[in-house]
């Protein structure tokens, strides 16, 4: 049985890069003990679910997506004790740990590729994508995806240094279940699946999506919810809703979401009138976010908008209450910026700015340069601070933690006009009303096919109820760049 809270999974998540969270013992690097020591940190902020990028042995020891061993801790990040405990200590707090599971391919350092690479006639041959001959006419992303290794040619659109597994061949799907149940086994709670849109190739022009790739997801899915109160999410980027579709993933980051979002904290009314429709049709199991590890994904949020505040509270106000599952990527709720110097990924995989300095990280050298704002946006100086992005992304979660028909309720009434937005959620008896104005001036607006002389309370901001006249008619003044929900009383 697992000891978390039913619906734990429909709270906020938090992405953590265990690299740059925490450092317990002064090795520069962060590691799941210095994680443990900032859970009460987490809890404190109402999150209820963590992500961990990948924590098991890896060739690359950086980002761990390179997978030397599935079932092995990374050593910089500690044992498997450290990961019972850090399990034990979560679900005290009421959170539920997610693992990252890479499924679409390995190390090339990986026992497994080493042997099927090792010969042509070697019995393990089979768990990669191989061709004796060099295949023509393939480019994924710009790139020819095949590699040679002295005795044919594998597959690995990624990186040469991560060959693509076979998910033609059953025992991959064997091997990948194995470890699945070994986690599931240990109390992890569930899944963020990697690179799921390329699990299954059929040619040069087939590489992507391909429908085998749901029926793999579906049977993933089936085996975790086979465990009490599980979770899955994965990652599609190509095509976010169809993965996160009940017979696929059942969940799926919305790649396809969070750049409206951020056009809509700017005031954009096409990109607000988006937002407003977009869970009409997405799959209610959606997983919500702004902004990640990758920097194909944008980067930081502090640098997407250009530090401005008001802007980057709307945009945690828009999907912190929408349906789906919120994650917010490590940093982002004190608004860390981009590593100073780095580009690319690395700029976004900077050691947690905890304080001004990097003691706040490490006692001794962090493995990488701090996010560019340390000094002024830290966790220290935000924490339990009125008006700071911290406090607002913690009255937030707090607004979604209280409310379960934000949580998890129906999605309906959605309507946008200009800067502004609204729509309801309801669960059982419970009915919440969220509207947004992200323009720069005050917008009035007159809302209808409410319940007919209906009452409703302010959750947030404070302010007075709203009284629904008998014709089911409302009209209320919307400040600049605000949030505002409600509460239906009667
Ligand atoms: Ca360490
Ligand atoms: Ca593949």
């Amino acid at each position: 049985m697992s000891p978390l809270p039913d619906g734990w999974m429909h709270g906020a998540f938090m992405q953590i890069y265990v690299r740059g969270y925490k450092d317990s013992d002064g090795d520069g690097k962060g590691d799941l003990k210095g994680l443990i020591s900032q859970l009460d940190y987490l809890q404190d902020l109402g999150v209820q679910g963590l992500w961990l990028m990948p924590v098991t042995q890896s060739e690359d020891r950086d980002h761990g997506y390179a997978v030397k061993d599935y079932r092995s801790i990374e050593v910089d990040y500690g044992s498997q004790a450290d990961m019972a405990l850090l399990l034990a200590q979560a679900h005290q707090r009421g959170m539920g740990v997610i693992l990252d599971h890479v499924i679409n391919h390995a190390s090339s350092r990986h026992p497994l590729f080493l042997n099927s690479a090792s010969a042509k006639l070697n019995p393990q041959r089979n768990y990669f994508v191989w061709q004796d001959t060099l295949p023509l006419g393939w480019s994924v992303w710009g790139q020819n995806p095949w590699y040679s290794s002295g005795n044919g040619y594998f597959y690995a659109p990624f990186w040469s240094g991560m060959p693509d597994f076979n998910w033609k061949n059953e025992q991959v799907k064997s091997f990948h279940h194995d470890n699945l149940r070994y986690w599931l086994n240990q109390g992890v709670d569930g899944f963020r699946f990697d690179a799921v849109g390329n699990l299954v190739e059929n040619g040069p022009m087939a590489w992507e999506s391909q429908p085998e790739n749901h029926a793999i997801m579906g049977q993933v899915q089936d085996l975790i919810k086979s465990y009490d109160k599980r979770y899955m999410v994965c990652e599609a980027p190509a095509a976010p809703q169809a993965f996160g579709a009940k017979a696929s993933c059942g969940s799926a980051l919305a790649f396809d979401l969070k750049d409206n979002i951020l056009r809509a904290a700017r005031g954009d009314a096409t990109a607000i009138a988006a937002v407003s429709q977009y869970f009409r049709s997405a799959p209610a199991g959606m997983a919500t976010f702004l902004a990640n590890h990758d920097s194909f994904a944008g980067e930081r949020i502090w640098n997407q908008l250009s530090g401005n505040q008001a802007q980057y509270k709307m945009a945690a106000a828009t999907y912190l209450l929408l349906p789906g599952t919120p994650f917010i990527y490590y940093g982002e709720e004190i608004g860390m910026a981009n590593g100073a110097g780095l580009t690319g990924d690395w700029a976004l995989r900077t050691p947690m700015s905890w304080t001004a300095q990097a003691t706040g990280f490490t006692s001794g050298v962090p493995f990488r340069a701090l996010s560019a704002n340390i000094s002024s946006n830290h966790v220290q100086a935000q924490r339990g601070v009125e008006g700071s992005l911290h406090s607002v992304y913690k009255t937030l979660i707090g607004l979604r933690k209280r409310l379960p028909s934000l949580a998890r309720g129906d999605y309906s009434a959605a309507w946008s006009q200009g800067a502004s937005m609204g729509f309801q959620r309801s669960l059982g008896t419970e009915r919440t009303m969220v509207l947004y104005n992200y323009g720069l001036v005050a917008q009035n607006v007159n809302l209808s096919g409410l319940g007919a002389a209906s009452v409703w309370a302010a959750e947030y901001p404070v302010a007075s109820d709203l009284m629904v006249t008998a014709s089911g008619t409302a009209s209320l003044n919307l400040p600049p760049q605000s949030v505002m929900v409600y509460l239906q009383r009667n």
